[in-house]
């Protein structure tokens, strides 16, 4: 597509004259960085074209609005993917390297923002992307923390964390809008205030703190359609500046412990993945963005609205997991005392305009806030909840008279805490989970009472994810391979059309194109691991890659204790015949989350011994790639020939790497968990290598106490042999501690967790031939290519624009809308 804004010649003199009044420099004389900031600001310069128009657009008609509200925005490069987004990329490309310089390297220059941890944090942004593509209204709404995910070193084989000073050199694409700041209040007392004119009670907050929240708007580039939404991240300053005055009055305690509030609230990205913690800063955080977006929309819509009554036609704030969900508290807060409701209409609107999405049944990752903590923090929000449970309990014993279990069971408060999930599906109209066998499990399971009260609300949106970023700018040899193949680039925006793909699954040019595509990637991956990690792999090898989040549930530690075995086996048949393997791990663990540290420690020290062996030829290398993110994700999904999820069946509500390995051709190695049932679905069992115990089996043993691994351990000779190595010394030096607690997790009981709580060693041998299943299956390389290649073909249910148009249809009801460009 040709992209008048992006002319060779205009965009060369203004990419030369950005260098030129940025920096007073040349082309030849700026730094990458600089290069950067200049093409960037070029860039910028044609989006605001079309970020104005769209605005104007949604001026005129006044289309729904969806206010995506999470507390994480894990986005990753803007650079490429709004230049992809611009259908612009290759113009760009060949202007700049007309100028001598590689916009790859142009784009290796930018830093991840990477206000997220894992999925929930990618998932939104995958959906922001779509939103803008499909041409609804949206906005993003988020914190803008200085630091976000920490950056991880490998030192010695540990994990190192250090800060993500993603901001440091300025960041191109943001516009601060100092003119939008609102006031965000806590703590304090509240005073009751009776009108005897008017026979109204008022509520007044006094002896509060305060911070101002300042919105950076981040422009969403929707694809070849000139829709341009906003990613709206909140920075927070402090009311009164730190001055004299305020110290002469004083007041001097009080203008630092202002300014410290401010500072403190936006610093940094809490790096916990489905943990609790309970800390009071992170209930800041998450009022301090819910406020601050809630009084934004709220204004926007009186702007050209007289009726609040009718906020839910046009708006709905769309909760991601529990974090914004004290939304639900502080709109009916704003209707109640500032636009002086009765509270049965605000209620009636606030259930209207509120919906919460669960990502998570991991009992460790559900907010429960201790009500002395809430109430301090957040006094007059806590008043509404209480009222808001008091109404829901006389329902509850209303519907289930004399059945003080489900009081117990579902009210809001309870045990001197606030259950955010409560309130989140008490609150809004739609409860929606992330694949189908989570949904259900939500429905069976966790959430069965309120199923059973209101099984209206409850409904299931399967995960997607964006082709855009993870196959047209992620794989650009396969994305113009498909679109060659296909006869058109439609699949950008239809992904269906993938199917398209499936008859080549019999043509053999075909596949060994494919194939070699893989290849070239893969060849692109092993540099990238040389060069960033100093392992040599060869790219004839099979790829098996499990990249995440590092936690129990996902089971990094099975993956390695099976790389454990192979290596046994080599060792003891030098002769068996075994097709070579790179087993690659990719990782972020919590700061303070142990266990999952000497996973990782683990999996580094099996990489030293393993890949240092030369007596077994190469055939086995393990890489641990640092700083896993979503930067590097797009070389590595690209590369990968095995999709490893390999989850605990039950825990992972959805995944969404596993979408991304598919897009890009790697048969998924799995659990019947999550999406990987879908995905089964769409590629055929034939196509993927399923393995181990249901969710139904898992929940049945949890039901009934476990299961006892030492039975396994005691009979399987091979088991017991890579257990006990994780304390004979093997992979330590002969340390027998450092993976002690790894073994003593396996085998014992300890502390309230039930031995192998994650069925590691119940599903090895299930693992271990699903692993064998693989490498026969990878030596057939034309039975290996059709596998690969209609991965690829049954890919299109995955992605989110089909994701976004069912939240559109079911739930947010979205107009569509056309935006004409400003030429
Ligand atoms: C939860 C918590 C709990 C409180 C403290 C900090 C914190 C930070 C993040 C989270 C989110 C955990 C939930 C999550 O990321 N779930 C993942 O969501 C993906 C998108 O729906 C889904 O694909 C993954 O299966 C699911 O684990």
């Amino acid at each position: 597509m040709y992209n008048p804004r992006f002319d060779k010649k205009t965009f060369k003199k203004e990419v030369k004259n950005n260098v030129k009044s940025l920096y007073r420099k040349t082309v030849e004389e700026a730094t990458p960085q600089q290069l950067f900031q200049a093409v960037s600001f070029a860039v910028k310069e044609a989006i605001i074209d079309d970020w104005i128009a769209t605005q104007n657009q949604y001026k005129k008609d006044d289309p729904k609005i969806v206010y995506y509200m999470s507390m994480e925005f894990l986005m990753g490069r803007a650079l490429g993917n709004n230049l992809i987004n611009m259908t612009a990329y290759k113009e760009v490309q060949e202007a700049l390297d007309e100028m001598g310089i590689d916009l790859n390297a142009i784009e290796d220059e930018e830093p991840d923002a990477a206000l997220g941890n894992g999925g929930l944090g990618r998932l939104a942004a995958c959906f922001l992307d779509s939103l803008a593509s499909l041409g609804y209204a949206a906005y993003g709404c988020g914190i803008r923390y200085k630091y976000g995910m920490f950056k991880q070193k490998i030192e010695d084989g540990y994990q190192v964390e250090t800060p993500d000073n993603w901001l440091k050199d300025g960041n191109p694409f943001e516009l601060r809008r100092e003119e939008y700041a609102k006031e965000v209040r806590f703590g304090g007392n509240i005073r009751v205030e009776y009108d005897v004119t008017t026979g109204k009670t008022h509520f007044v907050q006094e002896n509060y703190e305060s911070v101002m929240a300042i919105p950076y708007d981040m422009p969403i580039v929707g694809y070849g359609n000139h829709v341009v939404n906003t990613l709206r991240i909140w920075d927070a300053k402090a009311i009164v500046d730190f001055q004299l005055e305020s110290f002469d009055r004083g007041d001097y305690h009080k203008a630092v412990e202002q300014e410290n509030l401010a500072k403190t609230i936006v610093e940094v990205l809490y790096p916990n993945d489905n943990h609790y913690a309970g800390k009071e800063l992170r209930l800041k955080q998450q009022y301090f963005f819910v406020s601050a977006s809630i009084q934004a929309a709220v204004a926007k819509y009186k702007k050209t609205h007289s009726d609040l009554h009718k906020l839910p036609e046009k708006v709905t704030f769309q909760m991601n997991d529990t974090h914004p969900t004290v939304a639900v508290a502080e709109l009916m807060r704003i209707l109640l005392d500032e636009e002086n409701m009765e509270w049965d209409e605000a209620w009636e609107i606030t259930t209207k305009t509120c919906a919460y999405t669960n990502h998570t049944i991991m009992s460790e990752a559900l907010e429960k806030w201790p009500i002395d903590l809430f109430s301090r923090l957040l006094p007059r929000v806590y008043q509404i909840i209480q009222e808001i449970d008091r109404r829901f309990v006389i329902k509850i014993r209303e519907m289930y008279p004399g059945n003080e279990e489900k009081v117990r069971k579902m009210a809001i408060l309870y045990n001197n805490q606030v259950r955010m999930a409560h309130l989140a599906i008490v609150g809004g109209f739609s409860v929606n989970g992330v694949a189908r066998l989570h949904t259900e499990i939500l429905k069976q399971q966790e959430l069965r009472d309120f199923y059973e009260m209101m099984p209206s609300k409850f409904n299931n949106k399967t995960n997607g994810i964006t082709q855009r970023r993870f196959l047209k700018h992620g794989n650009p040899l396969l994305a113009d391979w498909v679109t060659e193949k296909l006869g058109t680039e439609d699949w950008v925006t239809n992904l269906s059309l993938m199917e398209g793909l499936k008859p080549l699954a019999e043509d053999t040019k075909a596949l060994a194109e494919f194939m070699d595509i893989k290849y070239k990637n893969k060849e692109r991956l092993a540099k990238y691991i040389l060069e960033h990690n100093g392992v040599s792999v060869d790219p004839r090898s099979i790829f098996d890659v499990q990249v995440k989040r590092l936690h129990e549930y996902k089971r990094q530690l099975l993956n390695i204790l099976h790389v454990m075995y192979l290596y046994n086996q080599i060792k003891e048949h030098p002769e068996m015949s075994f097709y070579p393997r790179t087993f690659i791990f990719g990782a972020k663990a919590s700061a303070g989350y142990i266990r999952a540290k000497e996973i990782i420690k683990l999996i580094n020290s099996v990489a030293d011994v393993v890949n240092n062996d030369r007596s077994i030829n190469g055939k086995l290398k393990v890489v641990f790639i640092e700083d896993y993110r979503v930067s590097n994700a797009e070389i590595i999904f690209a590369a990968a020939d095995v999709s490893e999820q390999i989850s605990t069946a039950s825990k992972e509500a959805s995944g969404t790497g596993n979408m991304k390995f598919m897009l890009n051709g790697a048969p998924t190695l799995g659990t019947m968990d999550g999406a990987n049932v879908e995905i089964v679905e769409e590629v055929g069992i034939e196509n993927a290598f399923i393995f181990g115990l249901s969710s139904d089996e898992v929940i049945n043993y949890e039901n009934n106490g476990g299961y006892n691994p030492v039975e396994i351990y005691n009979n399987d000779p091979d088991i017991h042999r890579v257990v006990d190595q994780l304390i004979d010394g093997t992979y330590s030096n002969g340390d027998t501690e450092m993976y002690r607690d790894l073994y003593n997790s396996l085998l014992k009981a300890q502390g309230g967790a039930r031995a192998d709580m994650y069925f590691i060693l119940k599903d090895f041998r299930a693992y271990a031939d699903a692993q064998k299943r693989v490498e026969e299956a990878y030596k057939d390389t034309e039975g290996w290519a059709k596998k690969a290649l209609l991965n690829t073909a049954c890919c299109g249910k995955f992605t989110s624009d089909r994701t976004i148009q069912e939240y559109v249809d079911d739930i947010w009801h979205l107009d569509k809308v056309k935006v004409e460009p400003i030429i």
